[in-house]
């Protein structure tokens, strides 16, 4: 079900890249209006770009008109070419149009901040050094269920792997591709698993995220190795990163993909608005909700309880079935 909702919006959303190609294939005059995609925003900072009559993409610096709201990297946009005081040509984000989705992460302070907007696809990017943390895959796979957004797991810095983190990354990607995940191990170092990853970005807008230092800047500089992108240094201590990537931005691939490289996280809390979006959150897990005896079942000592019975039968996996109800008690806790 989730599978076709996601290809008709992708069927619309294609539709629409080619509408805004068309329109953007015009030189704006004075005071005229064109539709822009946001290629990085960060503060009042936002650069944007549109295809040229010569069919090459267009980098343009734009000022904001006030209370338009939350802009994200990915937002289709609506821009005005006008001439300041002093004659010279100033571009204005002047609308956001509709968006597909946002993905949106809670800030320091609980604040709801977004990350990106108009993604066809999370890729989940882990590493073997720090070792995967299933539970942060889990999260990200939930907010990409809601968006909907399709998810693509990736274990980088593969080569480093020492017996423990190769067997767990074993492990994880049986039972992410067990449920439907594509999974794919890959050493940006050794040139491992990089082909494959390009060609499973094409035709959709994809995000990497994860944790600082697990190399998504890398990823997109072996993919994309002209642009000029900044790679950090791992803390030889933890191996954690150093935060490198600040603010997020989109890159053109080719066959039609886009990819936006965005900064590392030290957590990840999607936001849920009930647990109804939670257990959708996990497919391995929803298709036996409304199957438990009770309908107000919380899945943990209730008789009856059809979740819990397919954990005994072993088709549901226990982690994911702790990290459900992980999530749930978090969600409840707020
Ligand atoms: N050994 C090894 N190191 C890698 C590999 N991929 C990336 N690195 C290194 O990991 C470090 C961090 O890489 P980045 O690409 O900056 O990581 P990032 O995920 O973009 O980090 P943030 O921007 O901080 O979120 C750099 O020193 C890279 O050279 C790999 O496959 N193997
Ligand atoms: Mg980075
Ligand atoms: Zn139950």
């Amino acid at each position: 079900m989730a599978k076709r909702r996601l290809s008709k919006q992708q069927q619309r959303r294609i539709a629409s890249n080619q509408k805004n190609r068309i329109n953007n294939t015009f030189s704006a005059k004075d005071g005229e209006v064109f539709d822009a995609r946001v290629i990085s925003h960060h503060g009042r900072q936002l650069y944007a770009e549109r295809l040229n009559a010569a069919g090459d993409y267009e980098k343009i610096k734009c000022k904001i008109r006030q209370n338009l709201g939350d802009i994200a990297c990915g937002d289709n946009i609506v821009v005005q070419k006008v001439s300041n005081a002093a004659g010279k040509t100033e571009y204005i984000v002047v609308a956001i149009r509709e968006r597909d989705n946002l993905l949106v992460k809670t800030g320091f302070n609980g604040a709801i901040k977004p990350i990106a907007a108009n993604i066809g696809q999370l890729v989940i990017v882990s590493a073997a050094q720090p070792k995967p943390n299933a539970y942060l895959i889990d999260r990200y796979i939930t907010a990409a269920e809601n968006l909907p957004a399709k998810s693509l797991i990736v274990f980088n810095k593969i080569e480093l792997a020492d017996e423990e983190s190769r067997v767990l990354i074993e492990d994880l990607s049986r039972l992410y591709s067990g449920i439907g995940y594509r999974v794919i191990s890959c050493s940006v170092k050794q040139d491992i698993g990089i082909a494959e990853i390009a060609e499973a970005l094409s035709n959709t807008t994809s995000i990497l995220v994860g944790l600082s230092g697990v190399g998504k800047s890398s990823i997109v500089k072996k993919i994309l190795p002209e642009l000029e992108i900044k790679i950090g240094e791992t803390s030889q201590a933890t191996g954690e990163g150093r935060h490198t990537t600040t603010v997020s931005a989109l890159y053109h691939l080719k066959d039609d993909g886009i990819i936006i490289d965005s900064p590392g996280v030290r957590d990840f809390t999607p936001i849920h608005h009930s647990i109804e979006e939670i257990t959708h959150g996990f497919v391995d897990i929803r298709q036996y909700s409304g199957q438990c005896k009770f309908s107000n079942c919380r899945h943990r000592n209730e008789p009856g309880c059809a979740i819990k019975q397919a954990v005994a039968e072993g088709k549901i996996n226990e982690q994911r079935f702790r990290n459900y109800l992980r999530m749930i008690e978090e969600f409840e806790a707020q």
